[in-house]
């Protein structure tokens, strides 16, 4: 398995490649991709920047046509596609489908705004003179992504990236380049041109050569907030736009007068649906006192029931492994440091029963007594573990959900119209749902988050062509004279 670089399946020049494992049975070697250096990127680089004027002066409805025939062959291979998704990064396939959707939403959604990247127009405060403003394309786009939507997050980058008349160089996590080189087929069969997109295997020292070359003028990534902070320092240093999502700890508050049952259902989604490997999982739960200590006996009852399993082979799983070894021994270090801060009240262990000895299985796991101050409050873990702090009125738990240093999504359970809007004004979050769990954004709305999650760009919806492009200026004087402004009229 290869690179894609100008519609042609390319090695490395070094010759050396990578294993991708299924996390879920470790003696499934998916295949082997390329461990890609600088000499590759240069080389995809290279046909990005030669693609891009061709591309950029296609008529942008013309490429938006592309894109929804893009939309619809995700459509035709969803189920093919999911079963490769969740082979390599596990999580089932009612997720992995679903993570598709969001890609062909994308697609869709992109397809349209070809035809409406408004510009503004403003009046000249000159007589028979002009003033427009229209998205210009930026040029060669470096997309780095992480392995948890191994198609959604990626196709929020470069669908719009290649809408605003972009070329990209994509390098995709290692724990997920099958569903990337799908990606490309999907693109090369949809009739991009040849060029126009590219994918790069491999690790960091990619990663760092996409970021480091001079022909990429904008870097588009999400991953874990070191590497984000580090390529941001870069960018910073070569003068290059960069768009971050990084982590997030995001909480859910349910006060008591909420619907028990609902709340009930919003953290087991939220908390243990993709094994907690999501930037917007719920990782924090915070609980009146009032209903703490019955709310806790009920999640623990119905976590409990929760089936682990190989979501390939087995229907009844619903939570799968997670991603690898790195993350595997991180997690369960991060379960001994809860054990020595709160109270387990369930979870806790490795998962071996049925076929979960063949990979990376970790019950899903709660701590109850934790406070800001305990590092399982504070620190994203990416994995199936819940914090549960008690509080004793609505106020102290928004302090409380504020009381970090992330700021992606948020929750709050509430009858309480009054409340609602409280949260909705004070909650420190790029994204608040009221009575919905943390996770569940739509492919059409702007996502990102404040604080150490991002650097203030939104992906989705109409903000993410804020990235993509950037604005001309353009004076039209019609009047045959010189007119100096500031200066003629006044
Ligand atoms: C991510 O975890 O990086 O709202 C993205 C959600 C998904 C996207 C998650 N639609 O959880």
């Amino acid at each position: 398995m290869f690179n894609f670089i100008s519609n042609s399946w390319l090695p490395s020049t070094t010759g050396r490649t990578f294993n991708n494992i299924n996390p879920a049975d470790n003696s499934d070697v998916i295949g082997a991709f390329p461990l890609s250096d600088a000499a590759d990127v240069d080389a995809a680089v290279k046909a990005a920047n030669d693609a891009f004027d061709a591309w950029r002066l296609m008529p942008a409805p013309k490429r938006g046509d592309m894109l929804r025939v893009a939309g619809d062959i995700f459509a035709r291979r969803k189920y093919e596609l999911a079963a490769v998704m969740t082979r390599e990064m596990g999580k089932t396939l009612t997720e992995t489908k679903g993570d598709i959707q969001e890609a062909i939403d994308t697609c869709y959604y992109a397809a349209t705004e070809t035809r409406r990247l408004f510009g503004y127009n403003a009046p000249s405060e000159m007589h028979n003179k002009m003033n427009m403003s229209f998205r210009m394309p930026i040029g060669v786009c470096g997309i780095i992504t992480a392995w948890n939507f191994p198609i959604a997050v990626p196709s929020w980058k470069i669908i719009p990236a290649l809408a605003c008349g972009n070329t990209v160089v994509f390098k995709p996590s290692d724990d997920s380049p099958h569903s990337a080189n799908i990606f490309a087929e999907i693109l090369m069969e949809a009739g991009i041109p040849s060029g126009v997109f590219n994918v790069i295997h491999g690790t960091a020292e990619a990663g760092a050569a996409i970021v480091d070359h001079p022909h990429v003028r904008v870097i588009g990534f999400t991953g874990s907030t070191a590497t984000g902070k580090a390529i941001a320092a870069r960018c910073g240093e070569l003068n290059k736009r960069v768009s971050l999502e990084m982590g997030g700890k995001n909480a859910q508050i349910v006060m008591p007068d909420a619907d028990m049952d609902l709340a009930l259902d919003g953290v087991l989604w939220g908390a243990f649906g993709t094994t907690g490997q999501r930037c917007t999982a719920t990782s924090r739960l915070i609980l009146h006192a009032d209903i703490h200590d019955k709310f806790v006996e009920n999640l623990k009852a119905a976590a409990q029931k929760l089936i682990l399993g190989n979501g390939l082979t087995n229907p009844q799983a619903q939570v799968g492994p997670v991603v690898n070894k790195r993350q595997f021994d991180k997690i369960l270090t991060y379960i001994e440091i809860g054990k020595t801060e709160g109270t387990c009240i369930f979870g806790g262990e490795v998962e071996t029963r049925n076929e979960c000895s063949a990979g990376h299985f970790i019950q899903p796991t709660a701590f109850t007594g934790i406070t800001p101050k305990h590092r399982i409050f504070r620190e994203e873990i990416f994995g199936p573990v819940l914090s549960i702090s008690k509080v004793s009125s609505f106020d102290e738990g928004i302090a409380t959900a504020n009381d970090c240093d992330y700021g992606l999504s948020s929750s709050l359970y509430t009858r309480d119209v009054n409340a609602a809007f409280r949260a909705i004004r004070d909650i420190q979050a790029g994204i608040t749902y009221i009575n919905a769990p943390t996770i569940g954004a739509e492919a059409h709305m702007p996502f990102g988050g404040v604080k150490g999650t991002g650097n203030g760009h939104r992906e989705g919806g109409w903000t993410v062509f804020d990235i993509f492009t950037e604005w001309k200026t353009v004076y039209v004087d019609y009047s045959g004279t010189l007119q100096r402004a500031q200066i003629d009229n006044y």
